[in-house]
């Protein structure tokens, strides 16, 4: 009932603040759903791909890695406007993916390019085996879709109480695998509301239920069934509380080869072959074999080969550092195994109540960085283990806890800075007491060394000729780090420009404003973010580091508020056309003392066809929120003295004040914004050429 409410509250707020015709001429297509949601590697699949808003002028498909070819299909018949004067409204497009025989099952992320934006995240999985995609009317156990097994069902929970039933033939003795992917590929999708929570359930033939699962993977179900009895059974799916959605998407893997749910070790060096425990119901307690790429570092999705054949991908954890094995007994602190660091331990909480421990020895001041990988939400990271990290002193006594290294990330992480010489106990333990074959982890121990992340707020820019978009990079220092960021974009499409932006030590974000050069010509390509920097390590000595940023896509909570989920690609086009074809502001040089304030006039080019409302800001912001801001501390945008809405002009001011005890700061990249409205969430925000700004000192 609450989010019908929403709904229709949004709804009315959109008919009051955004009556017909003022809103965007160009569209931001978000994609909905890619059905049927799976494709068979080695195989061309022709796939329906949905969005909110304008797929009109799609020309090309971004897939995530380098072997999967896509090619949109060219529209049967004319597309022709509803309205003279319009585009023709395209709401969904289809397109033939061939992803090459050897492309590694799972999923991928997609974009759309079209001639006047770039989509929102798309999924495509990956499989081995042929898919079926539901038909008709399955809706229960008597009227099943009939399928072959081995092989991938494709579907939708598409309407509440939605049920789908599927028949298949199965051999004395075959062991068959159920695993679905639905929940997880509507994490990225922008305008999604609610999300499904799928289940699924397994029947013999006079209906008794067998086996069945809600939640393994977060909100996706999976179980293996050994079929003492051939004969013919059947598997249901539906919405844990009978909801249901056209954009709903799944697909169910049944497959009759090993599986692993997980594996151990979970952490496994680069460049090396090496050999695991498969775990799971269907993994037949085999030994696996991974072989780790040499460039491959942190959170990795590889193939798993048990018993000499290809299984299923797992994720696992690539670590440069030497890795160790726990040893057991090692669950109180006068058991502590003693490790020497840098390391990377493999362990598992193997049964309820199980805890381990390791003693390192540290001088006084010294500083660790502990880090456990097990779960994490969103990554292909997915023991069981709900970890707690603690660090002991030699008497047993807790000095130092974390259960979860931030919000979206549950795994535990911390820094400890030794008070005293001595031997002190790093401890990994599940939260809630709970413990599992399968309940396996990677434990980091080193010296804390100067580090930095980034990310990045906009996962896509498109440019028109002559026209710039801003992006807003965010860095968070590690463990001491003080110094400088340099940021660049590489693998910019050819005519497009990026500001140098250095992040000085006294600020923790910037932007980088994209620009198109007049003659730049239509293209796109996926760009990485990229900062630089000069550390001091422990060691005293200096050295080189670089980081890429992690893009994140906005989505559209419910209620009308901006979250943000960090995706994989980072795009860059060249358009056609925008609303907003340049900003201009003057001055675009600004020196300013502590104290004073400065007015900057802006003038908008509106593409002739746009007729619609503009606003201007200097920072990226919603409902109150501020994402991402570049002004240096102390300077504030003065709202009172401002002229940010333009309604249907093109010219207004900001004025920007330097406090009286402002820092000073060296030519920091600022820029104007030109937003205009999508809808009630999504603002595109055309930019100003960079404009610097100095303060000096008093
Ligand atoms: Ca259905
Ligand atoms: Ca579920
Ligand atoms: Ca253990
Ligand atoms: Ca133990």
């Amino acid at each position: 009932m609450q989010r019908t409410y929403f709904v229709t509250t949004a709804v009315l707020l959109a008919l009051i603040m955004f009556p017909q015709r003022v809103l965007s001429q160009i569209s931001y297509p978000m994609i909905t759903f890619t059905h049927p949601l799976a494709v068979q590697r080695g195989q061309t699949s022709e796939v329906e791909i949905a969005a909110f808003q304008n797929l009109y002028g799609a020309y090309q498909v971004l897939v995530e890695g380098e072997d999967v070819v896509a090619e949109i299909v060219p529209p049967k018949q004319e597309l022709k406007p509803e309205k003279p004067g319009a585009l023709p409204l395209v709401r969904s497009i289809r397109v033939r993916f061939t992803p090459k025989p050897h492309a590694l099952p799972g999923p991928r992320e997609f974009r759309v390019a079209t001639s006047l934006s770039i989509s929102s995240i798309g999924q495509l999985l990956i499989v081995e085996d042929p898919v079926t995609i539901e038909q008709g009317v399955n809706n229960a156990r008597e009227h099943p879709n009939k399928i072959a097994v081995p092989g991938v069902i494709c579907g939708k929970i598409e309407a509440a109480e939605d049920v789908d039933w599927f028949a298949f033939e199965v051999k004395p003795g075959q062991t068959l695998s159920f695993l679905v992917y639905c929940a997880r590929v509507q994490d990225k999708i922008h305008d999604l509301q609610k999300h499904a929570d799928p289940i699924i359930s397994l029947y013999d033939s006079a209906g008794r239920e067998l086996a069945g699962n809600d939640d393994f993977y977060f909100a996706d179900p999976y179980f293996a069934y050994h079929f003492k009895e051939g004969g013919t059974y059947y598997l249901q799916i539906r919405d844990a509380i009978y909801d249901g959605d056209p954009r709903w998407v799944y697909a169910i893997i049944i497959s009759d080869r090993p599986f692993a749910t997980g594996v151990f070790p979970f952490a496994l060096p680069p460049g090396k072959t090496s050999t695991v425990e498969a775990l799971g119901p269907a993994s037949q307690n085999q030994q696996g074999v991974i072989r780790v790429p040499e460039q491959a570092r942190g959170i990795q999705w590889l193939s798993l080969d048990i018993g000499g054949r290809p299984a299923n991908p797992v994720g696992v954890y690539v670590s440069s550092y030497p890795l160790a094995l726990e040893l057991e007994p090692n669950d109180t602190h006068q058991q502590a195994q003693p490790v020497s660091f840098p390391i990377c331990v493999n362990g598992r909480i193997r049964k309820s109540g199980d805890m381990d421990c390791y003693k390192v020895r540290l001088s006084k001041g010294q500083v660790l960085r502990c880090e456990v990988f097990a779960r994490r939400f969103g990554t292909v990271l997915t023991s069981p283990l709900d970890a707690s990290l603690d660090v002991l002193d030699s008497q047993g006594k807790m000095l130092a806890t974390n259960d979860d290294t931030s919000a979206a990330i549950k795994d535990p992480a911390l820094t400890f800075t030794a008070p005293t010489d001595g031997d002190y106990v790093v401890r990994v333990r599940d939260l809630f007491g709970k413990g599992g074959e399968d309940f396996v982890y990677a434990l980091e121990i080193a010296f804390a060394e100067p580090d930095f992340t980034l990310r990045c707020d906009g996962d896509k820019a498109w440019l028109a000729p002559g026209g710039s978009m801003a992006w807003y990079v965010q860095v968070n220092r590690l463990h001491g780090f003080s110094g400088p960021v340099s940021v660049a974009v590489r693998n910019l499409p050819d005519g497009v420009t990026v500001h140098p932006l250095m992040i000085p030590p006294h600020m923790t974000q910037g932007v980088l404003i994209l620009t198109a050069s007049p003659q730049a010509q239509c293209a796109v390509r996926n760009v990485q973010v990229v900062g630089v920097a000069n550390v001091r390590g422990v060691d005293g000595k200096d050295r080189i580091i670089e980081r890429v940023a992690t893009p994140m896509q906005e989505i559209y909570s419910p209620g009308g508020g901006r979250a943000r989920f960090d995706v994989r690609l980072h795009t860059v086009a060249v358009v056609e056309r925008a609303d907003v074809e340049g900003v201009e502001v003057t001055p675009q040089v600004i020196s300013l003392k502590p104290g004073e304030e400065v007015k900057i006039d802006v003038r908008v080019h509106r593409h002739p066809d746009y007729k619609g409302n503009i606003g201007l800001d200097v920072m990226l912001r919603h409902l109150g929120t501020i994402y991402g801001s570049p002004l240096p501390p102390g300077v504030t945008l003065v709202e009172g003295k401002s002229k940010t809405l333009l309604g249907q002009g093109s010219e207004g001011h900001i004025v920007l004040r330097a406090s009286p005890d402002a820092p000073p700061c060296e030519q920091v990249p600022i820029s104007v914004l030109a937003q205009v409205s999508i809808n009630f969430v999504v603002k595109i925000s055309y930019s100003s050429p960079p404009i610097t700004l100095s303060i000096s000192p008093k």
